[in-house]
């Protein structure tokens, strides 16, 4: 179906739809209480619900179009499959993206190479469809294609990792990378203070070299190593998977046998590796261990982790873009403006509750008070 023309009227600000959660203007830090308990798991439970709302908002303006016969023809070039967190964001994708949603989506799971995704995206201009969506593997290397793509009329609308050499692009919905990185750097300077650790010697497994989640992770957190001093032995590649976190750590247990009380994974599947590894070497980790391990995503496995006090804090990335992402598309095709920037919410949960909160300059140069949720099994039972 040959899309309308569609006048886009971009705002120009790269205004950021702050959702509540990390990296916008953080709620005053709650007082220890019963009702902070409930209030932070109804904030888990929200992260879902906030995303089926705006499924059924898309659902019902799809109707109407429906009724108009009206399809929208949309490509998507995916990362790959390499982690839990993958999994639900090409289900979010494609749930918000049915054909009863008024959707024809063509779905191509690039498997974390970066030449077959250019490939994807020219061969869905090929195809003429009316929208690409893109999940950028790594964060350079675009313009020339988003170049392509605006020379055939085809707007891009671009979800979870960034685009950083082009701004050739319609929208984007995702993370602040960078925030998750710096507020386990602040995480971990208040554990060890509250813990009486004198000296940090950490090990970093960090995920897919060049994707703007692992630049911003890295770029946050290593602004605690410097500023606290802190003693970062190494910091090695696992590629978001399992199998990569646990060969990485199977070579730091050889190489930094005894030397090391802290591993910072750049996501849940690396941390279950780096368990794997740890637990064939005999190294202790979690809150009883002798490693303090710091994990992100907190996908729902990863969260039952943290209730089993197994990782003792875990950086939320939230994968469920689906909803908002279709609602650009309807938008555009509407006519109507569209943010250029929408962040997504993301709590700090942690095995412990003994520590409330945590303050710090965020990527905007805001200082910020964000709660730090200890994890129940309402809130695995919610997570994404
Ligand atoms: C982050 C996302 C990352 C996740 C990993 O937004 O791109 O890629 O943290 C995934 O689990 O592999
Ligand atoms: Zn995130």
């Amino acid at each position: 179906m040959k899309r309308k023309v569609v006048s886009v009227l971009l705002s120009t600000a790269m205004a950021a739809t702050m959702l509540a959660g990390c990296g916008g203007s953080a709620p005053a830090p709650a007082a220890a209480s019963s009702e902070a308990a409930s209030e932070a798991a109804s904030q888990a439970a929200e992260t879902v619900a906030s995303a089926e709302e705006a499924a059924s908002e898309i659902a019902s303006e799809a109707g109407a179009d429906a009724a108009s016969g009206e399809t929208i023809s949309v490509g998507f070039a995916q990362v790959g499959h390499e982690s839990d967190w993958r999994t639900a964001a090409t289900k979010s994708v494609q749930d918000a993206f049915s054909a009863e949603n008024g959707f024809d989506l063509q779905f191509v799971d690039c498997d974390n190479d970066s030449a077959a995704q250019l490939e994807a995206v020219r061969n869905f201009i090929q195809q003429d469809v009316d929208y690409i969506v893109i999940d950028p593997i790594v964060s350079t290397g675009w313009d020339t294609v988003l170049q392509e793509c605006e020379d055939a009329g085809i707007p891009v609308i671009v979800i979870d990792r960034t685009i950083d050499d082009s701004d050739k692009y319609t929208a984007w919905v995702g993370s602040q990378f960078k925030n998750e990185g710096i507020a386990a750097g602040a995480w971990l300077k208040d554990y060890a203070a509250a813990k009486g650790i004198e000296e940090l010697n950490i090990l970093v497994i960090s995920g897919t070299t060049g994707a703007s989640a692992q630049l911003g992770r890295s770029e946050g957190f290593d602004q605690y190593v410097d500023s606290e001093g802190w003693n970062k032995l190494d910091e090695q590649t696992g590629d978001f998977t399992q199998e990569g976190g646990q060969e990485v750590m199977e070579s730091y247990c050889k190489s930094y046998n005894g030397k090391f009380n802290v591993v910072v994974c750049q996501n849940d599947n690396e941390a279950f590796g780096a368990q794997q590894a740890m637990d064939a070497a005999g190294v202790s980790y979690g809150v009883d261990g002798d490693v303090i391990l710091i994990s992100f995503d907190a996908c729902t496995a990863g969260l039952q982790q943290v209730l089993e006090g197994k990782i003792n804090a875990d950086f939320q990335c939230n994968p469920l873009s689906g909803p908002d992402c279709a609602k650009i598309v309807q938008s555009l095709q509407a006519g109507e403006e569209v943010q250029k920037e929408t962040f997504m919410a993301e709590p700090w949960y942690v095995a412990e509750s003994d520590l409330k909160s945590i303050t710090y300059t965020n990527a905007s140069g805001e200082e910020v008070t964000e709660d730090l949720i200890p994890v129940t099994q309402e809130i695995v039972d919610a997570a994404y």
